[in-house]
């Protein structure tokens, strides 16, 4: 029974524990190099001059500011009242990516077979620099050709004149604009089909699939101002040192405040653990960095349910005890009994799990956990963080509603410096999904559209990322187009994926650089560079701006600053239209040369199709801080079939509903993402964080499961999925590395690792892959098969 007996000593720590001191268990090592700080600066420098873009360095001074441009890298929210530099690290490398003077010119085509091309690395392949014109591969000499742009636009627009729709497939990357976005959809939609997948269905579908069940709403329901007002905030499953570092800002102010910030995460992230602002000279030249996490939680990949239902049952065994004493208990009564449905039945589930298995499957004591709770119970207005280590499970949809159930039960949702924040990856996959890029027919405005353009928009489900995959196993999908990414690195089963890849006849890639995607490809397969949000966009009407939404809803414009990596590139806008133009009818409701003309033309028809959203896109899209979308959840209304918010009870607890128990050698593989990478974009090799230099290819262990499995630090390992579904899954060659992560958890990288996730291993409800739970085996890698780095 925990009665809160020693919650003075806890409030007391938690209020005046010095931002600047370090909590007890600090390493060495985290003492001695903090996030952000002189690393940071180092790092910023030498990918500069890594991409020989010095010359660009005053454009960064426009970097997510009003008039300049929104950053490349992630979605985190833009400050009405920016920094002087408000950009971090990260946003310095994706603005510094895009500026490089390196380019892959037909030249360099010409010297390199797509053969030999398939056997560089990730990094190899991006450094050769920027797309300059449009090719198409040479099945006789096996490269990669020039060829105009109206013959690309009319080959593939006659190529997909020949197939079914259906047959085909529109995927989107999620830094495509709004503008872009929308074209896009309307392409597919006017060609006949839904098949929009994007880079959210291996993201974030989840919490657009458990959101609107939980709240009513899709997306997180905070904005940046509400971390001023938080009392404490719950930070599951995301890494904001590497992933948004911008983020670390608020935070740090929030510590600054005396506020608790409680993380639950596998893997010692320094980000969560300290950072020192780079952009303050007192912080940079003293010694005290911010110490941001006031308790780090381990917990086992996988086992948030588990620690999420411990949580809860603390909270419910003190409102018991509180209330038996005839004291105030720790939940919001008031608020659950207004605003709330399925708490009865919620209760009583949390009620009947017991310790025993919460411990088991979290990996977390009872005594941890309380501490936890209490430090919540105390706080008025708490905010629930998550990112992909919630989203990336097979029970990934219960995580993000577990999270929701602890902030119902205090009433943390619709009130200031209260909800939850999914931090979204892609500068605008949240955007692109508003504009209507999705398979689900439902959730764009199929009935607007055709009353605006005058056409029949198909009304049946398209594919999504897993289905599309599925579908190219057997042989179904006719063409392949993409708006940016890199979908074949970046989805799981690599291998079988890749094999399978050759039967689509048309690959169509719009890119502004080099990567695996080009590479393995269709009969006919097109290239088609674009230019990049940081540059100038010059179309008929003048210069041409963009919008997108960041992670917490809000619209901002977006100003393109520099020349065009070749006068050759085309917009993305520009590059739709053509395709367009060579698929499609003539509708005179649809100018696309007046659109590519005007991009606000663009925004006004988006305007109409989605109004509540957009109306006076153009003009309010300058707003400062953005405009935000509408946020019933804010006014405690529930867009939900109850009508309520609604508490929802988890399958199990357990991890994997259907891949074998993990046995005393089967371990449990996250992979996650480093400090030099986006995404399938590796712009160094080296991980500063956690101290991994020159390869990518290893596997972060816990120090007695190296031992009891017989292995030793840096030994090489081949690791194999350990499924019944008779595939064999393997990556060889990884090296063992000592770590401090669970006992029974690995860590490993993405994309290196992706081979080993089978395609079925997804989010049961939204379908994306479990990158984060992967039941693997190691054994020592014969010595002919160790890889070259
Ligand atoms: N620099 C940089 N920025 C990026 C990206 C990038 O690659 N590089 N990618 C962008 C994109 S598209 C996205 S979606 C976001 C991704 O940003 P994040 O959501 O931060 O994604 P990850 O790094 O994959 O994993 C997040 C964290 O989850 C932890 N974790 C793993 N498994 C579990 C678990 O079971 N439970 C809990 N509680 N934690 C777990 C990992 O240790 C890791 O710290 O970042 C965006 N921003
Ligand atoms: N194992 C594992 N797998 C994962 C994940 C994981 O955590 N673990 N994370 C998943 C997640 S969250 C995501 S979002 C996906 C990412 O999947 P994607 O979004 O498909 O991949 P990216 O690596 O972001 O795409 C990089 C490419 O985009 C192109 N590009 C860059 N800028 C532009 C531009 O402005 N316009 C155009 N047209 N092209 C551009 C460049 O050619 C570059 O090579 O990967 C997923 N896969
Ligand atoms: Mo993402």
């Amino acid at each position: 029974m925990n009665d809160f007996a020693h919650v003075d000593k806890l409030e007391q720590l938690h209020r005046t524990l010095d931002a600047t001191e370090q909590p007890p268990e600090a390493s060495e090592d985290e003492r001695e190099h903090p996030s952000g700080g002189w690393g940071s600066a180092k790092a910023v420098g030498s990918i500069l001059f890594q991409e020989r873009a010095m010359r660009h360095v005053g454009v960064l001074l426009h970097q997510n500011k009003p008039k300049g441009f929104a950053c490349v890298s992630c979605s985190w929210a833009k400050p009405g009242k920016p920094h002087p530099l408000e950009v971090c690290e990260n946003g310095v490398k994706a603005t510094a990516w895009e500026l490089t003077t390196r380019r892959a010119t037909p030249a360099f085509f010409a010297e390199h077979t797509v053969t030999e091309l398939k056997t560089w690395g990730d990094h190899e392949l991006e450094e050769v620099g920027r797309l300059t014109e449009p090719m198409r591969w040479d099945k006789h000499t096996d490269t990669y050709q020039p060829v105009s742009w109206e013959d690309a636009f009319a080959e593939i627009g006659a190529e997909l004149k020949l197939m079914p729709p259906k047959s085909t497939v529109f995927y989107t990357s999620g830094r495509a604009s709004l503008e872009t976005s929308y074209m896009y959809q309307l392409l597919a939609r006017m060609y006949g089909h839904n098949n929009l997948p994007d880079s959210s269905n291996m993201c974030h579908e989840t919490t657009s699939t458990a959101l609107p069940e939980s709240v009513g709403v899709g997306v997180g329901t905070v904005l940046l101002e509400d971390f001023d007002k938080a009392d404490c905030i719950l930070f599951f499953g995301q890494n904001p040192g590497v992933n948004s570092p911008r983020m670390l800002h608020p935070l740090q102010e929030a510590r600054k405040r005396g506020v608790p910030i409680i993380t639950f995460n596998p893997l010692r992230e320094r980000g969560l653990v300290n950072f020192v602002n780079p952009q303050s000279p007192a912080e940079m030249l003293g010694d005290n960095p911010t110490w941001i996490s006031t308790q780090y939680h381990q917990v086992m990949p996988g086992g948030d349910v588990a620690a999420l239902m411990g949580l809860c049952k603390c909270l419910l065994e003190t409102d018991d005890a509180a209330k038996q004493d005839g004291t105030e208990g720790v939940l919001d009564d008031a608020f659950i009994a207004e605003h709330c449905h399925g708490y009865t039945e919620f209760a009583a589930t949390v009620r009947q799990t017991t310790w025993d298995s919460i411990e088991r499957e979290s990996g977390l004591t009872r005594a941890a956990l309380q501490d936890a709770a209490e430090v919540y119970a105390q706080a008025k207005a708490v905010i629930g963080v998550y990112g992909m280590g919630l989203t990336q499970h097979r029970h990934g949809t219960d995580n993000v509603q577990m999270l929701c159930n602890l902030l119902l039960l205090r009433g943390n949702m619709g009130k200031p410096g209260a909800g939850i924040c999914p931090v979204r990856g892609h500068s605008n996959v949240q955007g692109q999904r508003t504009v209507g890029i999705t398979e689900k027919p439902e959730l764009a405005p199929l009935d607007q559209l055709a009353k605006q353009f005058g056409f029949e928009p198909p009304r049946d489900k398209g594919m999504a990322t897993v289905d599309v995959c599925e579908a190219v196993l057997k042989g179904d999908i006719r063409a392949f187009v993409s708006l940016g990414g890199n979908f074949i690195r970046a989805i799981p089963e690599t291998d079988r994926m890749e094999a399978a890849w050759p039967s689509i006849r048309l690959t169509v890639q719009i890119s502004t650089r080099l990567n695996r995607a080009h590479l393995i490809h269709g009969d006919v397969a097109y290239i088609l560079p674009c230019i990049g949000r940081t540059e100038k966009d010059i179309q008929a009407s003048g210069p041409q701006c963009v919008a997108m939404e960041d992670s917490t809803g809000c619209m901002h414009g977006s100003w393109g600053q520099v020349a065009p990596a070749a006068p050759t590139l085309r917009s993305e806008p520009a590059i739709i239209a053509g395709i367009a133009k060579a698929l499609l009818p003539r509708n005179p409701k649809l100018d696309w040369d007046a659109w590519v003309a005007d991009y606000s033309k663009i925004r006004a028809a988006i305007s109409e199709s989605l109004p509540e959203i957009f109306h006076d896109l153009s003009d309010r899209m300058w707003q400062p801080g953005g405009f935000r979308r509408p946020m019933p959840v804010a006014d405690r209304v529930w867009k939900t079939k109850t009508g309520k918010a609604n508490f929802l009870v988890p399958k199990s607890l357990t991890v994997d509903p259907d891949t074998p128990a993990y046995g005393p050698d089967i371990l449990r593989l996250f992979t996650v993402r480093s400090d030099g990478q986006f995404n399938t974009t590796i712009y160094t090799i080296e991980d500063r964080f956690r101290n991994v230099v020159d390869t990518r290819r290893v596997l972060l262990m816990n120090a007695a499961d190296i031992v009891r499995l017989g292995f030793k630090d840096g030994d090489l390992v081949d690791a194999s999925t350990v499924v019944t579904d008779g595939q064999l899954r393997r990556v060889s060659g990884l090296r063992v590395m000592t770590y401090d992560v669970p006992p029974g958890s690995v860590a490993g990288y993405f994309p290196e690792c992706n081979p080993l996730i089978p395609l079925w291993h997804h989010a049961e409800t939204s379908k994306v892959p479990a990158a984060k739970s992967i039941p693997i085996r190691l054994a020592a890698t014969a010595p002919a098969h160790a890889p070259i780095h």
